[in-house]
């Protein structure tokens, strides 16, 4: 399928979503969020796909919001685009989402990013909130992620003062995964998708859900879950298939059921 703002493509059984608007830097406009998550569904829900990556360019994953289109709306334009509820759709992806990172991940763009399940980033990678810049705060759950993952005091600083952090940086915070040389950053994002996607889908669908209700629920819960999801795997074939392969010393056919 064709779209205006972003690119799809498949590379095996890996689904690439690159943002696309290179004149103001991937800014995220309503439309390219819209396409960016009708792709990424579209690649979750197809069998063949076992992973996705989604990407921007070597100077830009997304400088944020688009802020040509904030500039003159109210509270009621905000409220009536709902475009919050566009974003919430990309947290009920099943499969591993990779952010690949390179240059300014800025305001919705580093959220979008933090809404990934990992993030390979450049050397040239910039993460960071500068909402409070232009009079607002983090709207796409800045706040939030960066005081889960990173910590209070770090989420602070980083929402505070609107400045960005580096790729390395951001690693020691523990928001990004890998940090490599510019312009590798695809090339890992796709070497860790190819390892995910050779993995059993189930197996893979059911951990990413067990890790996302750790920041969600108690541990008693979270373990609670774990335990029964556990149990599930236990009825899949590619269970069986998985052990049976180990012990006769062959590689695994998964079938994903
Ligand atoms: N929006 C619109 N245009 C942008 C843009 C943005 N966020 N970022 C860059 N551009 C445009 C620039 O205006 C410029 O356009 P021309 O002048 O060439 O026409 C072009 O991209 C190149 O940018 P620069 O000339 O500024 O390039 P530099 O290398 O000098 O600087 C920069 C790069 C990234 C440091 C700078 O462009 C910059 O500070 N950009 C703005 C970063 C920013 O403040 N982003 C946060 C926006 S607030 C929501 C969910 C999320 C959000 C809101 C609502 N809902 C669910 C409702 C999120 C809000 C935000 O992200």
């Amino acid at each position: 399928m064709a779209y205006e703002f972003v690119l799809a493509e498949t590379d095996g059984p890996i689904g690439i979503v690159t943002i696309n608007r290179p004149a103001v830097l991937n800014a995220l406009n309503p439309g390219t969020i819209a396409e960016l998550t009708e792709a990424l569904e579209a690649f979750d829900a197809d069998d063949a796909i076992g992973c996705m990556i989604l990407t921007g360019s070597e100077r830009a994953f997304a400088a944020g919001a688009d802020i040509t289109q904030m500039v003159d709306a109210g509270p009621v334009e905000v409220l009536r685009d709902d475009n919050f509820s566009r974003w919430a759709r990309l947290r009920a992806l099943h499969k591993p989402l990779i952010a690949a990172v390179s240059g300014y991940a800025l305001g919705g763009g580093c959220e979008l990013a933090l809404m990934c399940d990992l993030i390979v980033a450049s050397e040239s990678a910039q993460f960071g909130q500068p909402e409070v810049k232009l009079g607002i705060i983090p709207g796409a759950g800045g706040t939030q992620r960066w005081a889960r993952v990173a910590g209070r005091t770090a989420a602070m600083e980083i929402v505070l003062t609107g400045d960005p952090v580096s790729a390395v940086e951001a690693q020691r915070l523990g928001i990004v995964n890998r940090v490599v040389p510019v312009g590798a950053h695809l090339d890992e994002a796709r070497r860790l998708a190819r390892t995910i996607a050779s993995r059993p889908p189930l197996a893979v669908r059911l951990a990413k859900e067990a890790v996302n209700q750790a920041q969600e629920t108690s541990l008693s819960a979270g373990l609670e879950l774990e335990r029964k999801l556990f149990y599930l795997l236990f009825a899949s074939e590619d269970k069986r298939e998985g052990m049976r392969a180990f012990l006769e010393k062959r590689p695994a056919r998964f079938q994903g059921r």
